[in-house]
């Protein structure tokens, strides 16, 4: 034993919907932008769809049952808006919300608290249809949307997330065109993330409206960065891509009331017309920060880079399948630059995890990386505890593989390994030490 996390520490594991529900039209469910852009020939690896994933829609017992057997204290996971919502808004579907009423019963009845993400990219293809996150009136939509996950299950759950990285949504969905909705533009990104906050807003008021013994935060993916030398350059470089890609482009709204130095350096002519007068609207207290945190880069001062003249040097450090530079110290720096800067009542890690190319032997999955993986970043989580850090659960990224967005099922994730053919769930190696770890409270 090297470590022993606070009493009462939640020690979960987190999913999304799309990603592994499967069955995305039962039950009156509209279609979602990741439903269409999967369908859309040459967008995911191998054509993969999220039509079957881990079939959890119809196998949600089995994988409670599962986590119950890891002995997981909380679950984090997504609702998807189109079977709720159809159309977006308007009418609401009753199959939808029964079907997460059943998922969050049988977490109760088995101990485990829910964690509800309230959006993990799956939009609903008709808001896409009216300009979707870059259309002012989406907020109102999700105001709306989330109002009615409140008062449903609100008297069951008291954890939930607005928005699971925002970036992610604003800059792969709409600069880089690789998840939906599959767009190119730097002007509609930055619209993207100023209506993405100010739909983040509207939820917290509702949900202070609604919920009033629960919690409300926001979920913001990250990456360790380095400057590549002690020059002016390349620290101010660094900088400039901490604040517009990890928390400061999403903390300092809603914290601080306004956009970070950098990003205003940067980008203010993307940014809507007379964004100030939003800002105080999005400044508003939220009760926990959910960090996710995955890997580092090292990064210097490009002249020839177009916009922010930064490049990404990369480094001969262990990678996941992913291709992502394992850094693990970048994790502590990431926890602790958010206490120090933001100070929120609480941090959860929202996410934490690997890929690597898991084989099956003999029915066994001898996945030594992601235990290594893992354990040094529990390492380094602790650390953070002890110097301060109000760090009060992590949920590792997955439970089970799954649809990994435009890489398809071609990376495994899970601590469970998905058979996709047959739907069989194998408990990894990394599976049984992570339960060991929760039983010990530490590792
Ligand atoms: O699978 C994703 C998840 O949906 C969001 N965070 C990163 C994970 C791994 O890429």
């Amino acid at each position: 034993m090297v470590g022993k996390f606070p009493d009462g520490f939640i020690w979960g594991v987190a999913t999304a919907s799309y990603q592994i529900e499967g069955s995305p039209l039962a039950d009156g469910a509209g279609m979602s932008i990741w439903h269409t852009f999967s369908h859309t020939p040459g967008n995911i690896k191998n054509g993969d769809t999220g039509d079957i994933a881990c079939d959890h829609y119809k196998r949600y017992k089995e994988d409670v049952e599962l986590m119950k057997e890891l002995g997981v204290k909380g679950y984090r996971f997504s609702i998807s808006w189109p079977r709720i919502f159809p159309k977006g808004s308007g009418e609401i579907n009753q199959k939808g919300l029964d079907f997460y009423n059943r998922l969050i019963d049988e977490l109760l009845s088995k101990d485990i608290i829910p964690f509800i993400t309230i959006y993990h990219w799956d939009l609903p293809f008709e808001l896409q249809l009216k300009g979707g996150w870059a259309n002012r009136d989406i907020a109102d939509r999700f105001a709306e949307y989330s109002k009615v996950l409140f008062e449903n299950f609100g008297d069951r759950v008291k954890h939930w997330i607005t928005l699971n990285e925002p970036w992610v949504v604003a800059f792969v969905g709409h600069l880089f065109g690789i998840h939906a909705p599959g767009m190119k533009d730097i002007f509609v990104t930055f619209h993207v993330v100023h209506n993405l906050l100010r739909a983040h807003a509207k939820a917290v008021e509702v949900f202070r409206n609604t919920v009033t013994d629960g919690k409300i935060g926001i979920t913001l993916n990250n990456t360790a960065v380095t400057p590549a030398s002690d020059s002016p350059e390349d620290k101010l470089a660094a900088e400039t891509m901490h604040q517009m890609n990890n928390y400061p482009l999403f903390l300092n709204p809603i914290f601080k009331g306004n956009y970070p130095d950098r990003v205003l350096e940067n980008a203010r002519q993307f940014l809507p017309e007379n964004f100030e007068e939003d800002l105080p609207e999005i400044q508003k207290s939220i009760d926990f920060v959910g960090i996710n945190y995955y890997s580092g880069s090292l990064v210097k001062y490009d002249p020839e880079s177009p916009m922010m003249k930064i490049k990404v040097v990369p480094r001969d450090l262990p990678k996941t399948e992913m291709g992502w530079e394992i850094e693990p110290e970048g994790f502590y720096r990431i926890l602790k630059g958010v206490h120090d800067e933001y100070s929120p009542k609480e941090i959860y890690v929202t996410e934490n995890g690997a890929a690597f190319d898991d084989t099956v032997e003999d029915g066994k999955v001898h996945d030594e990386n992601r235990i290594d993986y893992l354990r040094k970043h529990f390492e380094q989580a602790l650390r953070a505890i002890e110097d301060g850090v109000r760090l009060k659960g992590y949920f590792v990224w997955s439970l089970l593989d799954n649809f990994e967005w435009a890489e398809g099922y071609s990376k495994r994730f899970g601590l469970v390994y998905v058979d996709y053919p047959t739907q069989g769930r194998i408990l990894k190696d990394s599976a049984k030490w992570y339960k060991d770890v929760i039983k010990n409270n530490g590792f």
